[in-house]
């Protein structure tokens, strides 16, 4: 059997380039007519999945998110694929979209703009993974992007109706179309990778949590987990129900964005633990009872009390992180004796370190962690790695951070970034500051000596690939650093991220405050970018 396939003609579109996740525009973009056909013809033709294979298809519920699975169903079909795997309702979060497809499928189609605010007036994403699970590589998506800038059709089955919200097979003969529950082979794959008796126990004893879904994909994910299997009480999950517009906010876990979780645990009464995630599942923001984990110390904490966890009991085969990250994490690999890997900014990084059993954790300053057990950033899983810590040392968050800093030293960090900047004035900050490079090393700024400084080139170990210009970097002999690149994931302008940091060793200054310690370091990288006279900014927008 075949279906009725009408091929549409396209006119191709020279803006569908993916940048550090996917392909993201405001949704007005994506409305455009043939705008989301167009890529996505593009994007199944690189693909190009055999008759008998799986695509897995879902989104983190934003706005479109229905109709745009709608459209990639028919066009599925239209392109002979005969297997369409979907989360009900059209749902996934990005580590379960990524968990489902290693579970045989070739590929999957995930709609998405991540943390970016959703709704008519908000951004819209769309990208492909591959059959290891993880965000395909830029060899990929050149190619996609190539493809889509030379489209003239695109193929569209005409389906009988379907329902995304019936679990269950829908067959029509050419086409298998599976709705999954979007939560459950999730819920099962973290049961097997974290000791849930201990934390069961831990939140019987009175053990506190809160966990703040933002309105986003997670919401069903954590009401699962943590207060069905774990036993948490009813309401430990607030703003659960995924809604279109993320309820108007921005679904960034963060301290500026998080609100509803920032004040609850730094009030009176703030319970012992508090947790966040993003608009698609995969950021996490980990709390103290007034006490923030930055994302750079928390990948370092997971490293170091790896055994602590039933799946990391056998110890790490290596770590990495991306160059922004700060180098705490080096720090607990040096003494593991280990392997610590940095790549540039972006999940697909760390795809081929996982397939080659190079690396079983990884994470970026962005608030993203993750391990081998899927191959993107998951949040929900950095919340139960940090409950399972928790109950296996008996100790509160602040305590567990603390003795960290006292044992490996602290890397003070902070970033700032600068949004919706013209990007003529924003490439004026990077070429300013690239034209300076070659002479720094040597120089003596601020007290310290440059040791280094450059345009960040990372060769794939793995495969050899290399890519270039990812981030203009200045290395202090003492280790501090200052690393200025522009983001990947922005729809408004561009937006300039600088990163800030510095390390210290010894324990009693590692209870110094961050501002204080890293003031130097800021004026001394603000100075050299003159970032302030091109942007006509005088402050960041977000400090993180
Ligand atoms: C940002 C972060 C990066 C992260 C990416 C996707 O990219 O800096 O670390 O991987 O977002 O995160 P950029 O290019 O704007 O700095 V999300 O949760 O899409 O999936
Ligand atoms: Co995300």
């Amino acid at each position: 059997m075949t279906p009725s396939i009408t091929v549409v003609p396209t006119s191709p579109f020279a803006d569908q380039r993916p940048g550090t996740s996917g392909l993201r525009k405001r949704t007005t973009v994506f409305q455009q007519p043939h705008y989301l056909e167009n890529f996505v013809q593009a994007l199944l033709d690189i693909a190009a999945i055999a008759p008998g294979q799986a695509l897995v298809v879902g989104g983190d519920g934003r706005f479109l998110n229905r109709e745009a699975i709608g459209t990639i169903v028919r066009m599925a079909a239209g392109n002979g694929i005969t297997h369409v795997v979907v989360g009900r309702g059209g749902l996934l979060s990005t580590p379960a979209a990524s968990h489902l497809i290693r579970q045989g499928a070739a590929g999957g189609i995930i709609l998405s703009a991540s943390h970016n605010p959703g709704g008519a007036d908000g951004d819209f994403g769309i990208k492909y993974n591959t059959a290891n699970g993880g965000p395909a590589p830029e060899s990929f998506t050149n190619k996609v992007a190539e493809r889509a800038a030379a489209l003239t059709e695109y193929r569209v089955a005409e389906l009988p109706a379907f329902d995304l919200d019936a679990v269950g097979v829908q067959d029509f003969g050419y086409l298998k179309l599976e709705v999954v529950d979007p939560v459950a082979a999730y819920a099962a794959l973290m049961e097997t990778l974290f000791d849930f008796g201990a934390i069961r126990a831990l939140i019987a004893g009175g053990f506190r949590l809160r966990f703040d879904a933002m309105h986003a994909i997670t919401g069903p994910y954590a009401v699962e987990i943590l207060e069905r299997r774990l036993g948490a009480p009813v309401g430990t999950v607030i703003n659960g129900t995924p809604l279109p517009d993320f309820g108007g906010g921005h679904p960034d876990p963060n301290l500026t964005y998080a609100h509803d979780l920032v004040e609850e645990l730094f009030g009176d009464n703030a319970p012992d633990f508090g947790a966040a995630s993003d608009g698609d599942g995969d950021r996490n923001m980990i709390l103290g009872q007034r006490f923030f984990v930055t994302p750079s110390d928390s990948l370092a904490v997971l490293a170091a009390n790896a055994t602590l966890v039933p799946a990391y009991r056998g110890g790490l085969a290596g770590v990495a992180r991306s160059m922004p990250t700060s180098a705490a994490v080096d720090v607990v690999a040096e003494r593991l004796g280990i392997p610590c890997f940095e790549t540039p900014t972006g999940w697909k990084f760390f795809g081929n370190l996982l397939d080659a059993g190079r690396i079983t954790l990884c994470g970026e300053e962005s608030f993203g962690t993750g391990s081998n057990h899927v191959r993107e950033k998951d949040g929900l899983w950095a919340v139960l790695f940090w409950l399972n810590v928790v109950a296996a040392r008996g100790e509160s968050v602040e305590q567990i951070v603390r003795a960290h800093w006292a044992e490996y030293g602290r890397n003070y960090y902070t970033r700032y970034d600068y949004e919706g900047v013209p990007t003529e004035a924003a490439n004026s900050v990077m070429a300013h500051l690239r034209s300076q490079l070659a002479s720094l090393p040597g120089q003596v700024l601020g007290g310290r000596v440059v040791k280094a400084a450059d345009d960040f080139s990372y060769t794939d170990p793995v495969d050899g690939s290399v890519s270039a210009k990812q981030g203009l970097r200045i290395l202090f002999a003492d280790g501090t650093r200052i690393v200025f690149r522009l983001s990947g994931t922005g729809t408004e302008g561009t937006t300039i991220r600088a990163y800030f940091e510095t390390i210290v060793v010894d324990r009693k200054h590692a209870e110094y405050p961050v501002d204080s310690t890293l003031a130097e370091v800021i004026k001394l990288g603000l100075e050299l970018s003159q970032i302030a006279s091109y942007t006509l900014r005088a402050t960041p927008t977000v400090i993180v």
